[in-house]
């Protein structure tokens, strides 16, 4: 069996945009949401073309449940592709995990990725709050502050952003996105701006609901991909309950056969030609198609970016691989990881005499894995690098810091070279720990701290710290740590800070 085609089902909504209306070049008549593949209730896929054209694709699973979803593959596994295309916002809202909503809603959990097709200038949307708990929620509401605490992100063509169930989210204005979830359409709304229909009404609030629901502390993750014509598969999208793959595709590529479940696979950029099992059709722009798990390989032809939607059985545990190793090299296409350089001339007013030492010196870098500053419980982890420089014979060290938010420890590991950890406290009284490979600091929130590299081997530690601790130079600069550390052939030279 080749992929099946299915007509959209539109649906108006009072934030909607025509950006979807003008790609098909259809009459718009207010519909901000189109469900492009779907076999939830609500919407039942049609199949548009070819001999089963008229039944639904419920129907189809009914005669042929194997072929069609895949052996062991349940009601529960199966995904939805719907454009949301948002002229303004939406309502703030939270969908329920699949417990949840089988227990209360007869329906199934909502987990969502949305692919950003088009977003105009400074477009934004909401995944995720700083709220730590459900009274702070309750709180909050009460005091008409909601959207302070409301984590948004800049959004472009070619964002992905992940919202897991139980996840307060909102799409922004000016968006269209292609939303590729699991099978449910229960949404608690929990927020609307206090806007009105044009009849004047405020939409129903779920609020009790949405409190049972919200997971604090989660938010969104967004990643980049932007176009750029270059052939190239990368899994971006890696839930519990699916996957969703990329593809660019510039000349020729084969999608192999997936006889373990069926797929949907959506054209986001450009237009593809299909051809499986001898068979041709094109996919246009915009276009959604389900796969069914006895569909074969398909030869994609065109200069297009495509996404692949693979459910994961909740019969079968999933095992991944770690998302990075320890030297930073990633196993996951989708894990976005930061490296920073420090040279000498970026901070030589921190030492006592930078005279002939090249600016370009690279003193140390610390490659990331960051948290989100926004929520106060996110943890970065991080490798810094300290290279065995002198500096006029002053051992090289890192900037040093006090945290912006005193009552956040951080924890240091030393893993190779030797040198020492200085800390400060707020009276200036200046010490050290030992560094070296498995010395284990555990940083007060009180104390500026600071690594020296005092051996001739890279000195390497690795930290792990909550980013929303936030760094305090400035104070550093202000009344900096109390001893410089040299080192003369083989002695340490300490002197006091002048
Ligand atoms: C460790 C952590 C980071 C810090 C880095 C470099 O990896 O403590 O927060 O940024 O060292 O230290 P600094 O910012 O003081 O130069
Ligand atoms: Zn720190």
């Amino acid at each position: 069996m080749g992929p099946i085609k299915v007509s959209p089902m539109y649906d108006k909504t009072i934030w909607a945009g025509d950006k979807l209306a003008k790609i098909r070049n259809r009459v718009w008549n207010g519909e901000g949401t189109s469900w492009e593949i779907s076999v939830h209730p609500y919407a039942q896929s049609v199949v548009s073309e070819g001999k089963h054209k008229g039944n639904t694709l419920v129907s189809l699973i009914e005669h042929d449940h194997d072929g069609i979803l895949g052996t062991g593959v349940t009601d529960e596994d199966l995904l939805r592709c719907a454009f949301l295309d948002a002229k303004d916002s939406l309502s703030v809202q939270v969908h329920p995990g699949e417990r949840y909503a089988r227990e209360n809603e007869n329906d199934h959990g909502k987990t969502e990725a949305w692919y950003i097709l088009d977003a105009d200038e400074g477009a934004s949307l909401v995944a995720g709050s700083d709220f730590r708990s459900r009274d702070e929620i309750q709180a909050s509401i009460d005091a008409g502050t909601i959207e302070d605490h409301l984590y948004r992100i800049p959004v472009t063509e070619g964002d992905f952003v992940q919202v897991p169930s139980g996840t307060l989210h909102a799409l922004g204005a000016g968006i269209l996105a292609l939303e590729i979830g699991t099978n449910s359409n229960t949404t608690y709304r929990f927020y609307d701006y206090n806007r009105r229909d044009k009849d004047g009404n405020l939409r129903p609030l779920h609020i009790a609901k949405s409190l049972d629901v919200v997971v604090c502390g989660q938010t969104g993750v967004k990643v980049s991909t932007p176009v750029d014509h270059q052939p190239k598969v990368k899994r971006i999208v890696d839930f519990p309950e699916y996957s969703v793959d990329l593809i660019d595709v510039n000349g020729e590529y084969t999608l192999p056969a997936w006889p373990a479940s069926f797929r949907t696979l959506s054209c986001v950029k450009g237009e593809a030609v299909l051809t499986c099992e001898g068979e041709t059709s094109d996919l246009a722009f915009t276009e959604s198609v389900f796969l069914p798990a006895s569909c074969g390989e398909i030869t994609v032809k065109g200069d297009c970016r495509l996404l692949v939607g693979t459910p994961k059985p909740r019969s079968v545990m999933d095992i991944k691989e770690p998302r990075f190793l320890t030297d930073f090299s990633k196993t996951a296409s989708s894990v976005t990881l930061s490296h920073g350089v420090k040279k000498l001339k970026d901070i030589a007013s921190y030492y006592l005499n930078t005279e002939g030492v090249d600016p370009e010196t690279v003193l140390y870098e610390v490659q990331c894995d960051d948290g989100n500053p926004e929520v106060p419980g996110s943890l970065s982890y991080g490798l810094t690098t300290i290279y065995p420089n002198r500096i006029n014979e002053e051992c090289p060290f890192t900037k040093g810091h006090w945290h912006m938010d005193e009552s956040v420890e951080e924890v240091y590991e030393g893993e190779a070279g030797t040198g020492l950890l200085m800390y400060m406290n707020h009276d200036g009284m200046t010490w050290c720990e030992k560094v070296f490979p498995g010395s284990v600091h555990h940083i007060a929130g009180t104390l500026a701290h600071r690594l020296i590299n005092t051996g001739d081997e890279p000195l390497k530690v690795r930290a792990v710290w909550p980013p929303s601790a936030g760094h305090n130079y400035d104070e550093v600069i202000a009344h900096p740590f109390g001893f410089r550390v040299f080192r003369k052939g083989n002695e340490l030279k300490v002197i006091p800070h002048e």
